[in-house]
């Protein structure tokens, strides 16, 4: 295969690990834990894994380790760095005891269920070190859910000697692997279960969990994109760019493009949910920019929107939630042929509310938000076009108060979607050093005989040799949540919180990146080589959260 000068260079990486990971490994357990909520409930679901204690792993002595065989998951979305967690865990597994066994499930949680694998080795595994993608084995979206599934598991682990499972994934996929650990010790099946925290989207994150892998780079690749935006914005002066940025649910992603490249408006979903605000609010506030800027003479401009910001809209959450149950396995809905029926049989059936709304929104938008859900039951944000829909109602107000005499600029949009651009790029030193990290630690929980774990890397923002290497019970994450009707124990999803330090930072500025100066920064392209401060810094929104800025 022909490869770039830098994939032949990032094959040469060697990257950083923990210095408690460079040797012998001791493992001292901390206090019993608790689930974040519910306790009660969680306990009850997980009699076997929950309460365990928090892991850290330190230098030790040498000892003999079992050999063990691994089977290793990609689940879900790509994110940066996915291909370093299998590196580590191949040579933590081989540095443990050489004659250790990995395998890769083929294209995500339903290879395990199907009995599609192969056996990774060396000659595998060196093609895809500090590579983006997930091309190695492939990902996918099915649910682990059910016994037979778990049986299906259970029985290719015992034919190939497979003795744990890594899952890499999100919330989601991190709550399917407590179930599977779960079930796993109470059938004393003797196989493990150990969670690593991917997601580009940032949410899947707590006290011990600082970040999950592929945040860093996805926001360093969409911030490169957004400030050549703005670069040529503020050289052309004739268009304001609409850009929407990826993250199913949380705003982190958009925030920390933000943080990075000082557009004129962020929107925060956040935000907008905790001030309770419509959409008409939304595109008030924008205007007010606009206006406000070509008062100056200035009709250009760069606005951040996050992917999930329909649903933190109040009126259009319950629209989504009430055509969430009415399409739920609606065979009368899929039946119908054309869209304008499905449109009338849609609007017949929802509340009065939320039909008005329905009715209101362009007819593009409006077929997007009843189209297909995910296998977890969630619209699919990433396809509904909402900087379409903004421009849409931005351009009609701004008519309006043109004819008023209020606005005399020209209104020139163009929009973007920012998302599927990172998810797979050339991971970040900082992603290629903390993947292979938690690859690292999840063979280390292995052959210390743990199960239901997180693998944990800890102390982020100072240098990978000072980095805290663990895990952590999945239980202590969980709380209920309601999920198709019924109660279910589920990972916490951790959104933008307002008086967090990134919010708090952002929101002491952004008043002065929407004004008639220009504030715009051009963070520029990734850089592999060359001094730790261009090279290694970790998001803003770590440093921030750490005190470090
Ligand atoms: P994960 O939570 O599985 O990591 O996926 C994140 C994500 O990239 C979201 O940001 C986006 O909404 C979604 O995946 C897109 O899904 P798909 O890959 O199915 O198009």
């Amino acid at each position: 295969m022909t490869k770039s000068p830098l994939q032949i260079a990032r094959a040469g990486y060697q990257p950083k690990l923990p210095a408690a990971l460079r040797g012998n490994v001791v493992l001292k357990e901390g206090a019993a834990t608790e689930s974040i909520a519910d306790q009660a409930d969680i306990k009850k679901l997980f009699p076997n894994t929950y309460g365990m204690p928090m892991i850290t792993f330190e230098s030790g002595e040498k000892k003999e380790n079992p050999v063990v065989g691994v089977g290793v998951i990609l689940s879900g979305g790509q994110a940066p760095g996915g291909h370093n967690v299998i590196s580590g865990i191949f040579d933590g597994l081989k540095a443990l005891n050489p004659n250790n066994k990995l395998y890769g499930f083929l294209g995500g949680p339903s290879g395990l269920v199907e009995h599609k694998y192969i056996e990774l080795t060396e000659e595998v595994v060196k093609e895809y070190r500090n590579t983006g993608g997930f091309d190695i084995i492939g990902s996918g979206r099915t649910k682990l859910e059910e016994e037979a599934q778990y049986e299906d598991g259970a029985e290719i682990c015992k034919k190939l000697g497979i003795n744990a499972i890594v899952v890499i994934g999100g919330d989601d996929s991190n709550t399917n692997a407590c179930v599977l650990a779960e079930y796993y010790l109470q059938k004393k099946t003797g196989i493990q279960v150990i969670g690593c925290p991917k997601t580009i989207d940032g949410d899947l994150k707590n006290e011990m969990i600082e970040t999950s892998f592929g945040f860093d780079t996805a926001c360093k690749v969409y911030s490169e994109l957004i400030g050549n935006i703005q670069r040529d914005a503020n050289s052309a002066k004739k268009y304001w760019h609409f850009i929407r940025l990826m993250g199913r649910s949380a705003s982190h992603i958009t925030l920390e493009c933000a943080l990075q490249s000082q557009p004129n408006i962020c929107i925060v979903s956040e935000e907008v949910e905790a001030k309770n605000m419509t959409l008409n609010e939304v595109v008030d506030d924008i205007v007010k920019v606009i206006v406000n800027r070509a008062n100056h003479g200035l009709d250009f401009g760069t606005i951040l929107i996050p992917e999930g910001l329909i649903e933190f809209i109040p009126a259009m959450k319950t629209l989504i939630s009430e055509l969430n149950d009415l399409l739920a396995h609606n065979d009368d809905f899929v039946a119908l042929s054309t869209d304008e029926e499905k449109r009338q049989y849609v609007k017949g059936m929802l509340s009065p509310v939320s039909s008005d709304i329905y009715r209101s929104l362009p007819k593009g938008i409006a077929k997007q938000l009843t189209m297909d859900r995910d296998p977890h039951g969630n619209v699919q944000v990433s396809l509904i076009e909402t900087e379409k829909l903004l421009i849409e109602m931005v351009a009609k107000r701004l008519a309006q108060l043109k004819a008023e005499g209020i606005y005399k600029g020209k209104f020139s949009a163009i929009n973007h979607f920012f998302g599927y651009e990172g998810r797979c790029a050339i991971p970040s030193n900082f992603d290629a050093d903390y993947t292979y990290s938690l690859g690292y630690t999840a063979s280390v929980l292995i052959s210390e005989g743990k199960t239901g774990y997180m693998s944990s890397v800890r102390n982020l923002t100072a240098p990978a040799a000072e980095w805290i290497a663990g895990g952590v019970p999945i239980t202590t994450m969980m709380n209920m949540e309601k999920r198709h009707g019924a109660m279910k124990p589920v990972i916490q999803k951790a959104l933008v919180r307002l008086d967090g330090a990134p919010f708090q930072f952002f929101k002491a500025v952004r008043e002065d990146w929407a004004d008639d100066k220009t504030s715009y920064i051009y963070p520029g392209p990734i850089q592999y080589y060359g001094p730790t401060e261009v090279c290694d810094q970790p998001t803003r929104t770590l440093m921030l959260e750490q005190g470090k800025i």
